[in-house]
């Protein structure tokens, strides 16, 4: 039988592996990890290594699809931009722009067309209601690094090649392989750093996989992580272990403020011994180099901007910040265009209803429903949700459950009929993965080594397919006012334009003497994100173009991290800011919360090996087993409780029916429950037989982290039942 074989970077999770895919006409027959990837180096996980079932999914939609009242049918594509337009139009011509929201959801982080339509759209829509799965994920890390660093980009990664000492803090990513640090095999990583004689110390209120394999594992109570970062600088300060290498301003503040944060004060809050704080001050300290990595269960938590503020604070403060062996600085291949240099600041704009600030040009998720909901002037009436699945992924989903369907236009562009889309007038599905070129704009800011590949297209669109690009391009011109039948030809050349204009013509720009024409008309690429991808690898640091990257398939090793905070600050003073004043502000609530009552039980997330936030549990290899929705309890407090197979929990939201699980894996008083569950009468066959409940019926859309608006997963207040059946 004749199979081609083609490599591609797997684009499900932020690990980036190299994949080695067998097909035949089209169809993937077999995955396995590319063994010749220089970063990957043959690593492949349960979810990359079902790639060919994912996408040769029977329930994956091939053609849009128009609802009727209850009912879908198929239609063409002209016939769904048309649909598209006139619903759109008719919404900004009755109600003005802001009536238009826009939702980018986690996949647009990962394709090329995400990442090149994404502020087009949202910039020729020219609403305030801009929305993304950042603030319902890491919006706070922009926050505190704009704040801190003056640029919002500046996210160091732990060098986890060199590091001798990693402290990670509310992060798993033996399971969830890694975010905000794309490393490729990060269970090989830990090893190696292991084998060296290095040293992994994991604090979680779970003994997670991540942290049974660490040296050593602190339990701590749900957000009170800033509690503890203060007590390790309290420490760090009154022992005289603090190494400062860099320019840095507000040392005294912090100094101050960390004061009162005595490791025995957060022992009796966090729940984490004072000899361990102590201890690890100590060792932060003393190890020749180290770095504190921290992820979801400390930035979807009511103080994750200033846990991430002290995070990066702790890494300066043992000198392990911007140095080998501590947490640095990717250099990426194409330009890095996201870095604008100008002043980083929130609240250019507040949302109409709870007056939340808007943050990098989006207003927080947690707010949507409230904005979908409350009528007058600026209220949300078509929605325009891009690779998302709010219903499940939004704090209090069930919510906007409800709202969506008193929209007046709602388009989704989406390979699924699922919790979300159901409630759409039009959906439009992108391609299989693939059919889709594939390359990783923003993963590779965050990885561990500097490191580029590309992945072209490898089977050709049927006749009744569109592109994700061609899809987003004729949803910008329809937003922009020219219409369904325009050529998305045009949206390309005016982004590429309007970015190498942008780039050659800023103050100062080294590419001042470039001939954007020339450079125009010399881009290769068999669409507009490819000839974007060629301009930013021309433009790049590397001397790259799409050419080069086509002629090693497998990726290009660019080398280990070096330092480049120099080049990176853009704080008015010019200095690192450590006390910055928008985040000493926030460090009264955070007293005020630390010092009240702890609730019964707090709820917290848990992500599965085998899936992937709402969007892979239609896949039968990656579902049952281990992957079920079971509530984690403890055992102690499932006999206290005389909890039975199910138990009632209810937070200020709402209730749900779960089964429980007990394990001693979770420490008394918190129990978890993962997301993106809860497909119960799915059109997608096989999540519906294993439906699972949504957790964000329990997550509260009024609590978000102050400075960011991000929401709050983590820490959620929540009582427990036992459930009778009948
Ligand atoms: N309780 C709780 N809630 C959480 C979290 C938590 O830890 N706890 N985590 C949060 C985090 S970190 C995140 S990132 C969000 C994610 O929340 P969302 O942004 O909603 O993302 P997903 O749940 O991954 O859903 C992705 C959607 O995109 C579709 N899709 C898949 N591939 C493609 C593609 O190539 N193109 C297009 N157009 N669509 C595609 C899928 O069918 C699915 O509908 O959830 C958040 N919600
Ligand atoms: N298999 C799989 N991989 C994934 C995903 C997936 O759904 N499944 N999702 C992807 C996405 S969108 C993201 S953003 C990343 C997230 O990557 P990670 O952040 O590594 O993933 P989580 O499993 O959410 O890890 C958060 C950890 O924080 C712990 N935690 C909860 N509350 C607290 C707290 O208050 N303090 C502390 N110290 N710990 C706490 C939880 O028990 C959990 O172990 O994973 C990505 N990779
Ligand atoms: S770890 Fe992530 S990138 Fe690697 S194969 Fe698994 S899903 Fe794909
Ligand atoms: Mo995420």
């Amino acid at each position: 039988m004749p199979t081609t074989t083609a490599h591609r970077t797997c684009p499900i999770c932020d690990a980036v592996c190299g994949l080695r895919l067998v097909l035949d006409e089209g169809r993937v027959l077999s995955v396995t990890g590319d063994q010749e990837d220089p970063f990957s180096k043959g690593y492949i996980c349960p979810k990359g290594a079902s790639l060919g079932k994912i996408e040769g999914d029977p329930d994956r939609l091939r053609v849009p699809m128009i609802r009727e009242g209850d009912r879908w049918r198929e239609a063409s594509w002209d016939e769904a931009f048309r649909r598209v337009e006139t619903g759109l139009t008719k919404v900004i011509e009755t109600h003005g722009r802001d009536a238009v929201g826009v939702y980018f959801g986690n996949p647009t982080y990962h394709t090329m067309a995400g990442f090149m339509y994404r502020q087009p759209l949202a910039q020729v829509l020219n609403t305030r209601n801009v929305y993304s799965a950042s603030t319902i994920d890491q919006q706070p890390k922009h926050v505190s690094t704009g704040f801190m660093f003056g640029d919002p980009y500046a996210i160091a990664v732990p060098d986890l090649d060199r590091t001798d000492y990693l402290l990670i803090i509310g992060a798993n990513p033996l399971e969830s392989h890694g975010s905000l640090c794309a490393a490729p095999d990060f269970p090989r990583r830990l090893k190696a750093l292991r084998r060296r004689g290095g040293t992994v110390v994991a604090v979680d209120p779970r003994r997670t996989r991540t942290a049974e394999f660490a040296d050593r594992h602190l339990p701590i109570r749900p957000g009170t992580d800033a509690g503890l970062l203060f007590g390790i600088i309290h420490t760090l300060f009154a022992e005289n272990l603090t190494s400062v290498d860099l320019d840095v301003r507000g040392l005294p503040e912090l100094r101050e403020l960390a004061e009162e944060f005595t490791p025995e004060a957060v022992e009796v809050v966090s729940g984490v011994p004072a000899d361990e704080i102590v201890r690890l001050a100590r060792e932060l300290a003393a190890a020749p180099t180290a770095a504190v990595y921290t992820r979801i269960g400390t930035s979807t938590a009511e103080f994750g901007t200033v846990t991430q503020w002290l995070v990066d604070t702790v890494n300066i403060l043992t000198g392990n910040f911007d140095r080998p062996g501590g947490v640095m600085f990717t250099r990426t291949a194409a330009l890095e265009i996201f870095r604008t240099g100008q002043p980083f600041g929130t609240g250019r704009w507040h949302s109409r209803v709870r007056g939340l600030p808007e943050t990098l040009g989006e207003l927080p998720v947690a707010t949507l429903a409230d904005e979908i909901e409350t009528e007058g002037e600026g209220q949300v009436r078509a929605l325009i949700s891009i690779a998302g699945n709010l219903v499940l992924s939004a704090p209090n989903g069930p919510r906007l459950d409800r709202a969506l369907p008193g929209l007046d236009f709602m388009v989704c562009v989406d390979p699924y009929l699922n919790e979300t889309t159901k409630h759409a007038d039009v959906i439009l599905p992108p391609p299989r993965m693939t059919q889709t070129p594939h390359y990783d704009f923003l993963l590779l800011i965050v990885a561990v080594r500097n490191y580029t590949r590309f992945s072209p297209q490898i089977t050709p669109l049927d006749d009744d397919q569109r592109s994700e690009a061609e899809i987003l391009a004729r949803l910008l011109l329809i937003a922009g006012g020219h219409g369904a039948e325009a050529d998305p030809a045009a949206a390309d050349a005016m982004i590429i334009d309007g970015l190498l204009q942008g780039v050659t013509s800023a103050p100062g720009s080294p590419f001042a003497d470039v001939d954007v024409a020339a450079l125009s008309a010399g881009l290769t690429g068999d669409s507009g994100p490819e000839r974007m991808l060629d301009a930013m690898l021309k433009l790049g640091p590397y001397d790259l173009s799409l050419a080069e990257l086509r002629a090693h398939p497998h990726g290009i090793d660019l080398g280990p991290l070096e330092p480049r905070l120099k080049e990176l600050i853009t704080t008015p003073s010019g200095l690192v800011e450590l006390a910055p004043p928008e985040l000493v502000a926030d460090v009264d609530r955070l007293r005020r919360a630390l010092a009240g009552p702890p609730g019964e039980f707090l709820l917290i997330g848990r992500r599965q090996l085998r899936s992937n936030n709402s969007w892979l549990h239609n896949t039968a290899p990656l579902v049952g087993g281990s992957n079920r929705c079971t509530l984690h309890v403890n055992p102690a407090d499932v006999a206290r409780l005389g909890l039975g197979d199910k138990a009632i929990v209810r937070s200020a939201t709402g209730e749900l029916v779960v089964p429980v699980e007990p394990t001693d894996r979770i420490m008394p008083g918190v129990v978890s429950l993962p997301h993106g569950w809860g497909h119960q009468g799915s059109a997608q066959r096989v999540a519906a037989d294993h439906p699972g409940v949504n957790a964000n019926t329990l997550t509260d859309e009024s609590k978000v982290d102050a400075l960011s608006g991000n929401a709050v997963f983590n820490g959620v207040p929540v009582t427990l039942a036992p459930y009778a059946e009948g």
